[in-house]
């Protein structure tokens, strides 16, 4: 029988030592907070595998290129710019890319900030995927406004759009990323090796039992969408003014089959609004990166709309793969069941049983008043 004193005895030796194990730091991550944390230091498992959670170098993330079921990959990557603070948003888009795709295709991400990843962040995302995950810091040069912007100017029309009631018409920021998904994501190093990229963001309604990189690649697809729509006039006033600037100079960058019929319904004279939905893209990095749009982009930016107007990623990179591609090379993605705040695309008939989609078919933007997929359609009719 064991006395109070030696009971006493015991109780204490076990605080001491728990006390001991949780005091343990670990280089960057502060005391340990878990039990795979203490398992690890006291060499629980009698492995060298780290546990959950714990810290290490980037190559942590690094796994297995594990090949896809139709026996062969593009060369290709998922791509998310987000904020440590996007990380909730950013995991469920993921786990649903998983579920009903990249577990079994394997694709690798590419995530971008303009601020370093936080540990959460990166522990977080490894969590959902068992793909190769790289993490990239976007260069100042690449995000901020730059000095050649008049701020008087700037500033005034930002004070103008928010008394106009422009979404986002006051921030910064918002413009600092719309100008970077216009301009410079495709540049980013961690990129240079892919030629393929999907930025997935947001809800997914469908298994998706193929490759769409390879139909982009089997097919010379430079540009894939699923949701089309107008753009805020007030966010581009002068975007088109600017665009038709470009193409006077460089008419030779102008494909004779290419989608200048989606933008504009009088040959290239105003612009209709058209433009592809970018929350959701499979694209060309290479496209981006090729003469004409880069030409384009910096012809753009030298005309100053990404500040002192609002010019989105959207209308840039539709009026880019709708000018410089051919009509072909622009694929609706019309299986691939997909919804961002407030519009969404459900595949209608075979594709939805197909894709064993769970939206229901009515909510389906493709024809509303307000969504311009008429437009591409009739550009092959
Ligand atoms: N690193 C970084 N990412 C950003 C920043 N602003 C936006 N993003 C990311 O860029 C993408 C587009 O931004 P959103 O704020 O969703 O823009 P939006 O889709 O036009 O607007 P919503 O309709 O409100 O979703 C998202 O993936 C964001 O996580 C920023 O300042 N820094
Ligand atoms: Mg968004």
């Amino acid at each position: 029988m064991m006395t109070p004193l030696r009971y006493v005895v015991l109780v204490l030796g076990i605080i001491i030592s728990l006390h001991y194990i949780l005091s343990f730091t670990h280089e960057g991550y502060g005391q340990a907070t878990s039990i795979g944390n203490i398992k690890q230091k006291i060499g629980g498992s009698g492995t060298h595998v780290p546990p959950y959670k714990v810290p290490l170098a980037e190559d942590y993330y690094v796994k297995p290129n594990i090949t896809s079921p139709q026996g062969r990959k593009a060369n290709a990557t998922i791509v998310m710019l987000a904020r440590n603070g996007d990380i909730n948003g950013v995991t469920f888009s993921m786990k649903q890319l998983e579920n009903n795709w990249n577990n079994k295709y394997h694709y690798p991400y590419v995530f971008l900030n303009d601020q370093p990843f936080s540990q959460e962040f990166k522990d977080r995302v490894a969590t959902v995927t068992s793909s190769e995950i790289k993490f990239g810091l976007i260069p100042t040069e690449h995000w901020k406004q730059p000095d050649s912007i008049d701020e008087e100017k700037a500033t005034k029309e930002r004070e103008k759009m928010v008394a106009n009631n422009v979404i986002y018409g006051g921030s910064v920021p918002y413009r600092n990323m719309c100008r970077f998904n216009s301009g410079f994501f495709f540049r980013h190093p961690l990129l240079a090796d892919y030629k393929y990229y999907w930025r997935p963001d947001v809800k997914f309604f469908c298994d998706i039992d193929y490759d769409p990189f390879l139909v982009m690649e089997d097919q010379n697809k430079v540009y894939g969408f699923t949701v089309s729509l107008y753009e805020y006039e007030a966010t581009i006033p002068t975007l088109w003014k600017a665009t038709k600037e470009f193409i006077d100079k460089h008419p030779e960058y102008l494909p004779k089959d290419n989608a200048m019929q989606f933008i504009s319904d009088d040959g290239g004279n105003t612009y209709n609004r058209c433009h592809f939905w970018s929350n959701f893209e499979i694209g060309d990095l290479d496209f981006w990166r090729g003469e004409a749009y880069m030409k384009y982009f910096t012809h753009l930016d030298e005309a100053g709309g990404f500040y002192y107007e609002r010019w989105g990623d959207a209308p840039v990179h539709s009026i880019g793969a709708a000018l410089f591609a051919k009509k072909d090379q622009i694929h609706f993605f019309h299986d691939i069941g997909y919804r961002h705040e407030p519009f969404q695309h459900c595949p209608q008939g075979a594709a939805h049983k197909k894709g064993k989609c769970y939206c229901d078919p009515k909510q389906n933007f493709d024809y509303e008043w307000y969504s311009c997929l008429n437009r591409y359609d009739k550009m092959f009719f």
